[in-house]
């Protein structure tokens, strides 16, 4: 619990000096970043932003890093006859001049072994590594309630 109280300060101590939500690496800008609140004893979360290209060439997005988490992963949700299910997204590639919103009815970040709870109103930093523009971290807004559904219907995810 020590380790989290630690990252916590330091979180609250960037989002205090952040003069705003976007964070940009070259022409790679990550926005509307949030993370689900911690969920009872669920030891996992699910993170969303908009990733916004600007530049002339595709972009992919190589890995997400939380210290909040043993691990994270880009996971797609799918509907399958009204059947919810998951599964690593694979390569999500920023198209030149596009963007890719993530979502609770498609695109998150699976952050899986959470190492504390996440606090509504709290910020959570995460680094996103791209091919080419590199790592941009950004600060994730710790929310109770994400609008958009679909994330109480995460099967398996409550072990
Ligand atoms: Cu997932």
């Amino acid at each position: 619990m020590r380790a989290f109280t630690l990252v916590l300060a330091s979180a609250l101590a960037l989002a205090a000096t952040a003069p705003a939500l976007a964070r940009k690496a070259g022409p790679i800008t990550v926005s509307d970043a949030v993370v689900r609140a911690s969920l009872g004893d669920s030891p996992n979360s699910a993170a969303y932003m908009v990733i916004t290209n600007a530049g002339a060439r595709p972009d992919r997005l190589v890995s997400v890093s939380c210290t909040c988490a043993a691990e994270a992963q880009v996971h797609v949700t799918r509907n399958t006859g009204g059947v919810m299910s998951m599964e690593p997204a694979g390569p999500v590639v920023v198209p030149a001049h596009g963007r890719v919103a993530f979502g609770p009815d498609g695109m998150h970040v699976m952050l899986m072994g959470l190492k504390g709870r996440l606090v509504d109103g709290a910020r959570q930093p995460m680094t996103l590594r791209f091919e080419h523009a590199g790592p941009v971290t950004a600060s994730f807004q710790v929310r109770a309630r994400i609008t958009g559904g679909g994330m109480g219907a995460m099967p398996g995810m409550n072990r």
